[in-house]
Parts: C-alpha cells; structure tokens; sequence
C-alpha cells in the first residue's frame, strides 16, 4: 500500500487504482419514527437534552408528532423502558436521554453503570439502533456546560448519532441487496 510521507497508508490510492467502497449513514430524518426514553431525575438538566434532541430530529426533516416520548423515574429505568419501547418494532430508533451526577452520592457508579451497560444491551438484542444520550458528570456545573452551554447539548449529539444510525444501518442493507 502507498504510504504518505508521515508514514501512515494513503486510503485513497492503491497501484491498481481501486478504492474501497464507502458505506454511511446520511442525515436525512424525513419519514423516520423515533422513540425518545426521558429520565425525570435531574429533569432540569434532561428537559435540555429533550428539547435540543426534538429540535435537531425536526431540523434534520422528522415529523415531530410521530415521536414518542416516554418519561421514566431515573436513569437506571431507561433500559427496561427503551427496551420494550424497541421490541414494539415501532420505531427506527430509541434515543435514551439521561443525567447522572455524581455529586455526594455513592449511588452514581450503580446508575451510571447499569444505565450504560442497559442501553448497551438493546440494539444488539433487538436491531434497533438505541443511542445513549446520558450525561454522566461530575457536578452539576459539568451536565449544564454539556446541556446546551459550554459544552455543546448532548441530547442534539444524539439525536445526530439515532439519525445517522438509522440511514448507516440501512444503507448497509440496501448495499448488499444491490449487490447481490
Ligand atoms: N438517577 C438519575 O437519573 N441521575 C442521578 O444522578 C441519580 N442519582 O444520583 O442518584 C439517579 N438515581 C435514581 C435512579 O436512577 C433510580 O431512579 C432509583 O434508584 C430507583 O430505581
């Protein structure tokens, strides 16, 4: 393989001329459905991450009133919940909207845990992408900067990351039915 001058693999130019072939996930929403699984825990932090999420499916082309949200107690509840909500094979996507902050509780390594390894388990379970939109944060100044301050919105992150998910596993499909 043609090496560049730092020494790394050159992707684009092999001596035969031939090129991988690209496969991605475009970020067109229009006539996707999404399920949004909202933790009230902290809910002045995850109504941000909510409504930056809904903001950035609209922009991207989803019909807002075909996305269901369903509000849950805590973070630890959000896989139970995102996990039904994916067996209903009623939407393209589940985005799980959460925020743990460790503050003075021992409880966070629980929660944050078994949220993330909850979340983790859906999409291999069941297919459907299942983004982890969970703000795991030291204080609470850390989960304001990431929720729509300082620090970019983590429920626009993910709304980007279900978008892109979808149209990627898709494209994958429709790849290979081509190419058969
Ligand atoms: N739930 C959260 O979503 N964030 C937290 O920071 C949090 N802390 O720190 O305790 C939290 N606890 C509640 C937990 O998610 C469950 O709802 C509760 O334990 C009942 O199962």
């Amino acid at each position: 393989m043609p090496r560049q001058n730092d020494g790394t693999p050159d992707k684009g130019s092999f001596s035969d001329g031939k090129r991988p072939r690209t496969v991605e996930g475009r970020f067109i929403a229009t006539g996707l459905k999404f399920g949004i699984v909202v933790s009230r825990f902290n809910d002045f932090i995850t109504e941000r991450l909510l409504s930056a999420c809904l903001d950035t499916l609209r922009r991207h082309g989803a019909d807002i009133g075909e996305v269901d949200v369903m509000w849950c107690p805590g973070a630890f509840e959000i896989p139970l919940v995102a996990k039904h909500a994916a067996e209903t094979e009623a939407y393209d996507a589940i985005i799980c909207l959460g925020a743990v902050i460790r503050g003075s509780t021992p409880h966070f390594d629980h929660v944050a845990g078994q949220a993330a390894s909850g979340i983790a388990r859906i999409p291999l379970d069941t297919g459907v992408p299942t983004i982890f939109g969970v703000l795991t944060c030291d204080s609470i100044e850390q989960a304001i900067e990431r929720a729509g301050t300082k620090a970019g919105n983590k429920g626009a992150d993910a709304a980007l990351a279900a978008i892109e998910m979808v149209n990627l596993i898709s494209s994958i499909k429709t790849h290979h039915v081509v190419a058969k």
